[in-house]
């Protein structure tokens, strides 16, 4: 019944198009792709603003936003649309490996960075997150996320050209390119903040601005503080407009207001702009947080959802070929919501960031322990067949310890006791603790405290090298090695970091900058050293030793279709508290199998091969660790896996 309204309802809007877009030629894939789409679209944006006098003029709005930006978008990408849509499942594939990366730390510019595209190849990285490029206020960036124009490429970094060459010059390579939209907040400096300070009302809607502290008091009583050490509470006086302003974030990150149309369809604009500007994957940032409700925390709203489902079926219809990614730093019943819920295809981001293995994979490093992380990866819920994870070790934030604190009681931990332990550990004031973090967002109130640190300092590495103790130095690099092994294998995208691969120290510079010192977050945004970089070539040094190892590790993983994230991975009991092993099951050709095990202990540990025998492994040939081609260690009919190490194993008919 509805869906013939909607019928009715999409003609009536075609006829009140815009004549510039009727007389466009070649609409027949948009027109199509609006058909299929416009139902789910239509109801949910009437059921976010239906109650609106204005709906239908917004709702007009919005489909000539879609076809504006369609008739902007070059045949080249067009192209590429056709060619992802034929090929749906293309992103599931092990092929992909990524690299998130500040583009003025890894080489001063965007120029610089198209420049080094080679060093990224070299690695085998063909997807790269550049990390936000947009204009902000100098100082009040927020690395970025402060956004002042959303159109407009900081000039330091580069220009609007700057981007599309690189574009352009990454597809050539085969590389895809992931840019940010920051959609929970502008900057206070944006001009849509300027003009609600100049008392435009219009633009007063975009934002959620109280005369007094009634609400903003309600609304305290339940969120919670995300940088609770620079910027406590939610909300900002504003001399000017006289009212208090919602800011979840920093005090000059002002939250936008989902519940105005609006800011809907202008961040939709901003989203497709830069899919026409060629990025193929867009980095939704802090989509959890979209909907504010009153008693509640105001993440993860139903709202929320809807928004972005209605992004996705928007995009759907301009750019198909443009994937989301999903950053959403939550539970993880709550992060595979953000796929869409009761669909078998994501309706929502294609791709999510998992927060929860990075974290386990944290505290199985402190611990040297992996009850926690089996625990964990035992109630990460199923993803939808159509959508795949970001694995990752380390990025731009924190290391928030947001586990379950349910999991970490049967893991045999106090759960504030085993944060307190873990945030100590890796800030180095835990006796014999090699690591040398820093802590973020302490929260005097709550005791609450996160991580900051690069992947080589927060290992060991630094105090290592430090020391010159060689044994050390070891240690760092394969455990360096073995949480690589981790993302690369665990089923879906896994995102390096920069300066990651070739051992990356942490940078104390920040403390010497006034607008950056308080956030310990930039002591992990390095600039990268490329004289460095160079020693990756010298037989024996550190760099050489971590470089060469990512590198095969990258290559064989895209040799090996069972990582390919077709939901084909489970988790192993093993019955040894220091290992982790999952299987890729190939139900069809028991050889192409794989077994990931890994050691998390500073002592090796083995594995009875009977065991594994009897869960199906092994029983053609004979064992091969892909990762160096050999026979693992054997001994008395053990698999013996040494300190921090791992294996990727399959079995192989011939001796
Ligand atoms: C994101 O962060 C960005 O990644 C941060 O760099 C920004 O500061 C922040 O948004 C504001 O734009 O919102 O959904 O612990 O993990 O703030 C999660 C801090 C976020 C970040 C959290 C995160």
């Amino acid at each position: 019944m509805y869906e013939q309204i909607s019928h009715s309802l999409l003609n009536d809007i075609l006829t009140k198009l815009d004549p510039e877009i009727v007389r466009q030629p070649k609409m027949r894939h948009f027109y199509t792709r609006l058909g299929a789409n416009f139902y789910a679209i239509h109801s949910m944006f009437r059921r976010l603003y239906g109650e609106r006098s204005d709906f239908n003029t917004q709702m007009q709005r919005l489909v000539e936003t879609m076809a504006s930006q369609y008739i902007a978008r070059s045949e080249y990408l067009k192209e590429s649309d056709l060619q992802r849509e034929r090929d749906h499942n293309w992103f599931l594939s092990q092929q992909w490996v990524g690299m998130a990366l500040y583009s003025d730390g890894f080489a001063d510019n965007l120029q610089g960075l198209q420049a080094k595209l080679h060093y990224l190849q070299e690695l085998g990285i063909n997807m790269v997150h550049v990390m936000p490029v947009l204009d902000c206020p100098p100082g009040k960036s927020d690395g970025g996320y402060a956004v002042r124009d959303f159109r407009r490429i900081d000039s330091r970094i580069g220009s609007l050209e700057d981007i599309d060459a690189l574009a352009k010059a990454m597809h050539k390579r085969g590389m895809l390119l992931t840019l940010d939209v920051v959609l929970n907040h502008t900057s206070d400096a944006h001009q849509w903040a300027v003009r609600a300070r100049n008392g435009e009302s219009a633009y007063q809607d975009y934002y959620y601005t109280f005369p007094d502290r009634e609400i903003p008091d309600m609304f305290e009583e339940t969120m919670v503080e995300i940088f609770p050490h620079t910027s406590p509470g939610n909300f900002t006086w504003c001399e000017e407009m006289g009212s208090w302003v919602m800011t979840s974030f920093h005090s000059y990150q002002w939250d936008l207001n989902y519940s105005n149309p609006s800011v809907l369809i202008e961040m939709l604009d901003i989203i497709l702009y830069w899919a026409n500007h060629g990025a193929d994957i867009l980095r939704l940032d802090a989509v959890a947080f979209l909907w504010k409700k009153i008693g509640g925390n105001c993440q993860n709203e139903r709202e929320a959802h809807r928004i972005l489902q209605l992004l996705k079926g928007c995009c759907q219809v301009t750019a198909p070929g443009v994937l989301f990614i999903a950053e959403a730093i939550v539970a993880p019943i709550e992060i595979t919501k953000y796929f869409g819920e009761d669909a078998i295809n994501a309706k929502e981001c294609e791709i999510a960031y998992n927060a929860t293995f990075m974290a386990l994979l944290w505290d199985a490093v402190a611990t040297k322990k992996t009850e926690l992380l089996n625990r964990g990866i035992k109630s990460l819920p199923d993803k939808l067949e159509r959508a795949t994870w970001l694995n990752y070790i380390r990025c731009h934030d924190d290391i928030g310890l947001g586990f379950d604190d349910a999991d970490i009681r049967l893991a045999g931990y106090e759960p504030t006791a085993h944060r307190r332990f873990l945030v100590d550990y890796y800030t180095g004031n835990f006796e014999n603790s090699p690591a040398r973090g820093q802590p973020f967002g302490q929260n005097e109130k709550t005791g609450d405290a996160r991580i900051s640190g690069t992947l080589a300092s927060l290992v060991g590495l630094e105090s290592a090298l430090e020391t010159g103790d060689p044994q050390a130095i070891d240690t760092a690099i394969n455990i360096i090695l073995l949480l690589h092994s981790m993302i690369l294998s665990f089923g879906g995208i896994p995102l390096l970091y920069y300066g990651d691969a070739i051992g990356t120290l942490n940078d104390y510079s920040y403390q010497l900058d006034e607008s950056k010192c308080r956030d310990s977050r930039w002591i992990h945004r390095p600039t990268i050293d490329w004289e460095k970089a160079e020693a990756r070539h010298q037989l024996g040094s550190v760099e050489r030793r971590i470089f060469d190892g990512l590198k095969t590790l990258i290559a064989v993983r895209k040799e090996i279709p069972a990582f390919a994230d077709f939901n084909s991975r489970e988790l192993l009991d093993i019955d040894n508290p220091h290992l982790l092993a999952y299987a890729h099951f190939d139900h069809e050709n028991a050889s192409s199998s794989v077994l990931v095990v890994g050691n998390f202990d500073t002592v090796p540990h083995s594995i009875d091969l009977e065991m594994l025998q009897k869960k199906g492994f092994f029983t053609l040939g004979s064992i091969r660790d892909l990762c160096t081609g050999e026979r693992p260690s054997i001994f008395n009919n053990q698999l013996a896996i040494p300190a921090h190490g791992f294996y990727w194993l399959s079995e192989s008919r011939s001796a």
